[in-house]
């Protein structure tokens, strides 16, 4: 069935029981790809029946959808003729594990990050409203997007706006956890309503159809059945606010779904269709370990077990030092927007259940709450995703940083973090970071300074951010670990032809770079900044006088990290005649693909940064330098050989003279006894 699935219109011609097997082809098809290249598995298993049936009763070609967070487009990539690409979902140049509006014509707005989907299908279809045309827009969220702020916001414009359009609530009862929250509350209550059936559609369509009293009937009834409804069925909430409350309806159920969307599509005002999808559905691993399976690496099919095994990462070394932290500090709090497992919080959550809270998709809450808690003396402690800080940016400055209060904000995933693309890549951070006042931030090289770091941190009473990556270590641990200190960078190895400054995963790197720069004779200083902000002025100044050449390694973007920061200081301290070369992720936004494939192709790795150094670093002195090295060093070769050829040639000749005396002095001495 799945083979002859080029686009949408295949799909229509199908009857209900040859859909019912497709939906089972397609998440067969799905398990197969997404056991190989990884991928988020469980959300798309639960929406195969629900995208069958969207693109059955409407038109893509002219209808607009907007898939919030976009992990859940598999299905529809399918179904809009990426069936065969997909093999090469997230991978380099491949299908991307988001919705993209450069790789089809079906995808109609770029997502990856929560709840934007209301917001942005409310713009289309105002805009659709404005240019005077007329077309379906529609929103897929799911339950835990919906506690995002920017969600309710939207809800709050949408129904006041009476805009045509339709919302979608995919309930799962999970975020990527189990979903918290009184909007959760005001959910289960609604999903053990009676479910929608087609009976009660059909009637109220069949009355609606009557001529003349036909329409006002059916709005009297839903006066009165409001008015009883609102005093036991909660469902009134979303009426209230503006919504025509369709549901709950059973989101695998192919012919249920068909009509509550197609009586949909006769409303002229918003409407809300609450679906009740099981998340993992048809994979029984999945669907008991929905959270495991959200988003996961590749796995054997048969087991679900990973087929790589996940060694020790700097989430869990978080986690674990924050334990052992909060054991000595009872003012230590953790607050988490969703992403208990994600961000190393399971233990804490365990351990201190009441000094843990998971207050949904909701970072902007999540750093708001913080400060709240440290005015009143705790220690709060948020870690959230890289790209995700981006939605609290103006928390950290309002709520934080102006008050300088002791929030500990941990940056996790920072710098690029591969597959998931470019609303995931955690280039930035640094770069805004840096700009806010009264912001301590720092970056560790391995696990024992992130450490190290946390617990600085937690003594030094201001605002902290700590940035570190997605995955472990990147090459074997350091021995050397100087104490901490506030504005204090660590000097790893002297050199004098060269420094090179870094900071955070590439700090490694940075110190692999200098053994083969050794190995051209080129003697690099190594220097872990460490604090991006405060920088230690002093050592790197210092270290910039002598060698007067200057790198800098960075996982962030070009602009306004560490290099713009070298630079600044350069310029600021007068310093001339200094060479600067700084090596961080162009300004653009970094597309999917392994984290060694865009290393590569940026110019990043070992291999690359050694060579561009040897191009355009290594001037014509420090070639003279080499090449001057070179010539002595055959100067002396050649003047060892001819030294050693000479001794040969004056030992052979005294051998040969030794001879001729002794033949002499034979002949002699025969002469003389001749002569006795
Ligand atoms: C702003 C933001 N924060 C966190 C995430 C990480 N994240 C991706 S999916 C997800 C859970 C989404 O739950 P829901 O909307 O119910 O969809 P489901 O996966 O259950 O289908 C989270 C927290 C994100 N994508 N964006």
């Amino acid at each position: 069935m799945l083979e002859n699935i080029n686009s949408p219109e295949d799909l229509k011609k199908l009857n209900i029981l040859e859909e019912q097997k497709l939906a089972e082809e397609i998440r067969k098809y799905i398990l197969e790809i997404v056991s190989k290249n990884g991928g988020h598995l469980a959300s798309n298993l639960g929406v195969v029946e629900l995208t069958l049936a969207l693109h059955n009763v409407f038109d893509f070609k002219k209808d607009k959808i907007v898939w919030d967070v976009g992990h859940q487009t598999y299905v529809h990539k399918i179904l809009t003729g990426r069936r065969e690409a997909l093999k090469t979902l997230r991978t380099l140049n491949g299908i991307a594990g988001f919705p993209k509006t450069n790789e089809s014509e079906y995808d109609f707005f770029n997502t990856g990050h929560s709840s934007t989907s209301i917001s942005a299908a409310l713009g289309m279809a105002r805009a659709r409203d404005l240019n005077g045309e007329n077309y379906s827009v529609l929103a897929v969220i799911g339950d835990g997007a919906m506690t995002g702020g920017m969600a309710l916001e939207a809800l709050n414009d949408v129904g006041y706006s009476k805009t045509k359009m339709t919302i979608i609530l995919n309930d799962n009862e999970m975020s990527i956890s189990p979903n918290i929250g009184g909007l959760n509350m005001l959910l289960s209550k609604l999903r053990t309503k009676k479910m929608y059936t087609r009976s009660n559609v059909i009637m109220k369509k069949r009355i609606s159809e009557i001529p003349v009293v036909g329409k006002p009937i059916v709005k009297m009834v839903q006066i009165i059945k409001r008015s009883i409804k609102q005093l036991i069925i909660p469902k009134m909430f979303f009426e209230d606010i503006g919504f025509t409350y369709l549901g709950p309806v059973d989101g695998h159920n192919l012919e249920e779904l068909q009509s509550i969307l197609t009586l949909s599509k006769q409303i002229d005002n918003p409407v809300l269709i609450h679906v009740l999808t099981k998340k993992g559905k048809g994979y029984e691993i999945a669907e008991k370990n929905p959270d495991k399976f959200h988003a996961t690496g590749p796995f054997d099919i048969e087991t679900g077990k990973s087929k790589k095994e996940k060694g020790k990462d700097y989430s869990k070394v978080f986690g674990d030092k924050l334990v052992e932290l909060a054991k000595e500090n009872e003012k230590i709090v953790a607050i988490t927007a969703s992403m208990k497992d994600g961000t190393g919080l399971t233990r804490f959550s365990e351990e201190f259940p009441d000094r843990f809270f998971d207050i949904g998709i909701a970072e902007q809450h999540a750093l708001g709450l913080a400060a709240g808690m440290a005015i009143d003396g705790m220690i709060p402690v948020v870690p959230i995703y890289s790209s995700f800080y981006q939605r609290g940016y103006d928390q950290v400055i309002h709520d934080i940083a102006l008050q300088n209060l002791p929030v500990i904000m941990c940056v996790d995933r920072a710098g690029i973090v591969g597959a998931d693309g470019e609303t995931h890549q955690g280039t930035l951070d640094m770069a805004f970071f840096r700009l806010v006042p009264n912001l301590t931030i720092l970056a560790p090289k391995d696990f024992q300074e992130l450490e190290d770091m946390l617990a600085f941190a937690v003594d030094l009473k201001k605002p902290v951010v700590i940035r570190y990556p997605r995955g472990g270590e990147d090459k074997k641990p350091f021995e050397k670990h100087e104490k901490i200190e506030e504005g204090k960078a660590e000097i790893l190895k002297e050199g004098k032809d060269i420094t090179i400054f870094t900071i955070g995963k590439t700090v490694a790197r940075g110190i692999e770079i200098a053994k083969r720069l050794q190995n051209m004779h080129i003697d690099a200083e190594v220097i872990n900044v460490r604090f991006l902000k405060p920088l230690d002025v002093e050592t790197l100044k210092k270290s910039i006088e002598k060698t007067k050449k200057v790198v800098t390694i960075e996982d962030g973007t070009i602009i306004n990290g560490l290099g713009t920061a070298i630079k600044e200081l350069i310029v600021d301290n007068h310093m001339e005649d200094v060479e600067v070369k700084a090596y961080a992720y162009p300004d653009k936004f970094i597309q999917h693909g392994s984290v060694d494939e865009l290393e590569k192709i940026y110019g990043l790795d070992e291999e690359s940064i050694v060579e561009d150094i040897q191009k355009h670093m290594v001037d014509k002195s420090t070639e003279e330098k080499i090449d001057g090295k070179k010539e002595l060093r055959e100067q002396q070769n050649s003047f060892m050989e001819e030294k050693t050829n000479e001794n040969k040639r004056e030992q052979e000749e005294k051998k040969e003279n030794t001879k001729k005396n002794k033949h002499k002095n034979k002949k002699h001495k025969k002469r003389n006894i001749r002569a006795i």
